[in-house]
């Protein structure tokens, strides 16, 4: 006897694709087989298309972000829309804050999503100054707790880390076991290249791309690789937008290092045109690295279509546009260098990388099941408890119609911002239901869970740490 049993699907995972029911158990998956017996509740899936739940390894939700900026999305609303996009899980980032250990940063974060979720969530944890004390007792107490992956900033003021301290902090992911996450951005190139165009009156939202150019990118690509060369750690290389930064990776790969690297949707879908609407309407892409050119959204796809990037995340960091909290900040008005960075994208991610990627041919689905769920939970340390469909491992499941097609608007997205940067894009096909653990928290499209049906898991160290 079962739970639930869905019936007819055609299954994938990252390797294989096959028909057979699944059978559920007390938030597990019990039985992968035909004719399984009896159960409380069935979901037929005949003509749809049964994956692992989406994992977005890359979000921000409740994160500070400057005074009298506030992000868009609470815990509640950014589980929401992330179930909505057939997600079961997503890993935010607790930000270290300056001078208060790096637990009680942490708590907060835990107080803010408590209760709150409709997917799993569990944290990375972004360093942003380093001593003694955190290298040598916080970072290994709170690895042992099942927070495994450290994020470090090569750019932004407050935040960036001198290669010194990125030194120091790879040596404790060593120690530790841990896999670090890089922002690589040259700071000083963009300080430079903002100081100029200040200057010189070009303040518009579309100088945020021509202050920060691809060579800041793959330069800081290039020292954040050999830095973890020489200190012999697991390296994913983040939110990745370009050809050259994309090429470094698939050098260090080829020589046999432990490089990984992610792309989203903003690198496949937007260009720095983007950032020139009237008056701020730009606003709505700044984000870090920015949109680039259509050369470099070639370069992203096939980054994936050949496998150099390992997943695909929404870098989810939103901020409202119409907002003096967010994007139209009284300061973002007077120039680029101060409007909040970020957009939203954790319920359009894998929509877009389905219909784009799979429906378009450029990949297979089971490279898109890699890509958004299985590829997250091995590099993250969730392996044989998350992203596959296995027995005993957990009923994180979406249900795909592969024949629904609609045009993406932001009030199907259900998070809390104002708009999405992929307003009016076609898509097809659509995760129609998703369990979280077993329990169906969208159904038809509907949201039919509660808040709370999402629950913190601690992590395990990387397969690859
Ligand atoms: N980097 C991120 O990873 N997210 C949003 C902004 C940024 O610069
Ligand atoms: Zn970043
Ligand atoms: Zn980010």
């Amino acid at each position: 006897m079962f739970d639930t049993i869905i019936t007819g699907g055609r299954i994938s995972t990252a390797s294989d694709t096959f028909f057979c029911d699944i059978g559920i158990r007390d938030g597990k998956i019990a039985a992968l087989g035909m004719g399984l017996g009896g159960a409380s509740q069935r979901i037929d899936a005949t003509g749809k298309w049964v994956l692992p739940g989406g994992i977005d390894s890359h979000v921000h939700i409740s994160q500070p972000s400057g005074e009298g900026i506030v992000m868009a999305d609470d815990f509640e609303s950014a589980t929401r829309s992330a179930v909505i996009g057939g997600n079961t899980m997503l890993l935010p980032f607790c930000l270290q804050e300056r001078q208060v250990p790096l637990r009680e940063t942490l708590n907060a974060y835990h107080a803010k999503a408590e209760g709150q979720c409709y997917t799993d969530v569990s944290f990375h944890l972004i360093i942003s100054e380093v001593s003694e004390t955190l290298l040598g007792q916080e970072l290994p107490a709170l690895v042992d707790d099942g927070y495994t992956s450290f994020k470090i900033f090569m750019t932004y003021e407050g935040l960036a880390l001198r290669d010194l301290d990125i030194m120091r902090v790879m040596a404790a992911a060593r120690r530790t076991r841990a896999l670090v996450m890089v922002h690589a951005e040259n700071d000083d190139v963009i300080r430079y290249l903002s100081d100029q165009l200040e200057q010189a009156g070009k303040t518009l939202p579309r100088f945020h791309a021509t202050s920060r150019p691809a060579v800041a990118e793959s330069e800081a690509t290039s020292r954040a690789i050999s830095l973890a060369e020489l200190s012999d750690v697991p390296l994913m290389v983040v939110h990745v937008s370009n050809r050259e930064a994309m090429e470094q990776i698939r050098r260090a790969r080829k020589r046999g290092l432990k490089i990984f690297g992610e792309t989203c949707p903003q690198y496949l879908m937007l260009t720095e045109a983007d950032l020139e609407g009237l008056n701020m309407e730009g606003a709505k892409y700044v984000c870090s690295p920015p949109p680039r050119d259509h050369a470099s959204r070639q370069a992203c796809w096939e980054g994936l279509e050949q496998g150099i990037f390992s997943v695909f995340s929404s870098d989810h960091c939103p901020f409202r546009y119409d907002d003096p909290q967010g994007k139209l900040t009284p300061k973002g008005r007077t120039s680029f260098r101060w409007i909040p960075n970020g957009i939203p994208g954790v319920g359009a991610r894998l929509p877009i990388l389905f219909s784009e990627g799979v429906m378009k041919a450029r990949i297979d689905i089971n490279s898109f099941v890699a890509m958004t769920s299985t590829n997250h939970a091995k590099i993250y340390g969730l392996q044989g408890r998350k992203g596959t469909i296995a027995v005993g491992v957990d009923a994180d499941i979406a249900i795909w119609d592969p024949e629904v097609r609609r045009i993406l608007t932001h009030d199907m997205l259900q998070d809390g911002s104002d708009y999405t940067p992929y307003e009016g894009i076609e898509i097809i096909g659509w995760p129609m239901t998703t369990l979280v653990r077993g329990k169906v928290v969208v159904r038809d499209g509907e949201l039919v869970g509660a808040k709370g049906d999402g629950a913190y898991v601690p992590r395990g160290i990387s397969a690859f740490a």
